[in-house]
C-alpha cells in the first residue's frame, strides 16, 4: 500500500469512529487517537520529511485533506451531541405550566367561632364593646367578688379545677388553693368594673371549665358570651327588651321570648330565658320535649353586693347582666342534639357549617 493509500483508509477509518462516538467524551477520544501528539495521522505527517521531493507535495495534499475531513467531521459531531445534551437537560428541567396546581384544602372558621361572633356582632350593634379576661382566675375574682359565699356549692372541688401544687403529689384541699380554671366569663366583668367607670356595656366572651362528665348537655369546657351593662337608671324592662332584640336577631323575628323567676348569686332578681320553639312554635313537639319553650341563657340585675366588692355606687347606679351558652345557642340553631359534636373536632361534622 502507499502512504496515500495508507491515508484514504485511516481517514475512513476515523470518520466511522467520530461516528460511532456517542458522548462528548469518547469523541475527544478519538480525536486524540488520530490527531493528539500521539495520534496516527499526527505519526504520517510527522513522517512526511522522509519522503522524496517528488513524492511530497502529493503526499501532503492528501494528509491536508484527510486532516480536514476529520477536523470538520469532528466538529460537526461535537456539535450534535451538545445539541441532544443541551435538549435532554432542557427536557428534564421542563415545567409544565400548563398543569394544574395542586388544591390545598381551605380551612375555615369553627362553628361555634362563628355563634360567638354572630352573638358578639348583635351586641356590638347596641353599642357594647368586647372585652376579655383570663382563663387563669383567681378565687376572689371568680367566686367571691359575685357575691358567692364561702360554702357555695359551686366552691366545691366536685364543680370546679383548681390548681394543684406541681411540685407535690398532695391533691388539692378545699379552700386551699385561690387559683382556679374561671368557671364562667364572669370574673372578666369584674376586672372591667374594677377598672372603668360607668357607664359599662361590654360582652366578655370566652372559655370555661367545670368538672363535669361530658354528656350531650354538657360539657367540661365550653363558650360563654356575658353581657354588663352598669349605667344611671338602667331597668329589668331594659334588660327584657334587650334580650329580645338579641333573640330576633339570632333566631328571627317569629320567635318569642320568656323569663322564668330563678337564683345568681350575683343578680336580684335573676331569671332564666326561654326561646319558643322553632319546629312547634311553642305546642310542644319532640324537638322541645313537649314543652313550647327552649332554654338559652340566665340574666338578672345585678346584686349591689357586687357593686361594693369593685367601688361603683349602688346608689348612683343600677346593672343588668346575662350568661349565653355558645354550644346551647349552636345546637339550638343547628339541630345538633349532643354538645360533644362542637368539641370532637371530626371534620366530617365541622365541614357542614
Ligand atoms: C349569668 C346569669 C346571670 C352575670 C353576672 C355578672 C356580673 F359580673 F355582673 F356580676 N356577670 N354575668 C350573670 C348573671 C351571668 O350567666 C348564666
Amino acid at each position: 500500500m502507499t502512504i496515500g493509500e495508507d491515508l484514504r483508509a485511516l481517514e475512513a477509518e476515523s470518520l466511522t469512529a467520530v461516528e460511532g462516538a456517542t458522548t462528548l467524551d469518547a469523541l475527544e477520544e478519538v480525536r486524540i487517537a488520530y490527531l493528539g501528539k500521539r495520534g496516527s495521522l499526527t505519526a504520517i505527517l510527522r513522517g512526511l520529511g522522509a519522503l522524496s521531493a517528488e513524492e511530497r507535495p502529493e503526499v501532503g495534499r492528501i494528509s491536508n485533506e484527510v486532516r480536514r475531513a476529520l477536523e470538520s467531521a469532528l466538529d460537526r459531531r461535537r456539535e450534535a451531541l451538545e445539541r441532544t445534551a443541551r435538549a435532554s437537560r432542557i427536557a428534564a428541567e421542563a415545567v409544565d405550566v400548563t398543569l394544574p396546581g395542586r388544591a390545598r384544602p381551605l380551612g375555615h372558621q369553627h362553628v361555634l367561632h362563628q355563634v360567638v361572633d354572630e352573638i358578639v356582632e348583635v351586641f356590638s350593634g347596641l353599642g357594647y364593646r368586647v372585652a376579655e379576661g383570663p382563663e387563669v382566675e383567681l378565687d376572689y375574682y371568680n367566686f367571691t367578688a359575685l357575691n358567692h359565699p364561702a360554702d357555695h356549692p359551686a366552691r366545691a372541688l366536685q364543680d370546679t379545677f383548681y390548681a394543684r401544687d406541681l411540685s407535690g403529689d398532695t391533691a388539692v384541699v378545699e379552700g386551699e388553693s385561690d387559683v382556679l380554671l374561671r368557671t364562667h366569663t364572669s370574673p372578666g366583668q369584674v376586672h372591667v368594673m374594677e377598672s372603668e367607670k360607668p357607664p359599662i356595656y361590654v360582652i366578655v366572651p370566652g372559655k370555661v371549665y367545670r368538672r363535669d362528665v361530658a354528656d350531650p348537655s354538657h360539657l367540661p369546657q365550653f363558650t360563654q358570651v356575658e353581657g354588663l351593662v352598669v349605667d344611671e337608671g338602667v331597668t329589668f324592662g331594659d334588660l327584657k327588651g334587650t334580650l329580645e332584640h338579641f333573640v330576633r336577631e339570632m333566631f328571627g323575628p317569629d320567635r318569642r321570648v320568656r323569663l322564668r323567676p330563678h337564683f345568681f348569686p350575683f343578680t336580684e332578681p335573676s331569671a332564666e330565658v326561654d326561646v319558643s320553639c322553632g319546629i312547634c312554635g311553642g305546642e310542644g313537639c319532640r324537638s322541645c320535649g313537649g314543652e313550647g319553650w327552649l332554654e338559652i341563657l340566665g340574666c338578672g340585675m345585678v346584686d349591689p353586693n357586687v357593686f361594693g366588692y369593685v367601688g361603683i355606687d349602688p346608689e348612683r347606679y343600677t346593672g343588668f347582666a346575662f350568661g349565653i351558652g355558645a354550644e346551647r345557642i349552636a345546637g339550638l340553631k343547628y339541630g345538633v342534639p349532643d354538645l360533644r359534636h362542637f368539641i370532637e373536632g371530626d371534620t366530617r361534622f365541622l365541614h357542614q357549617f
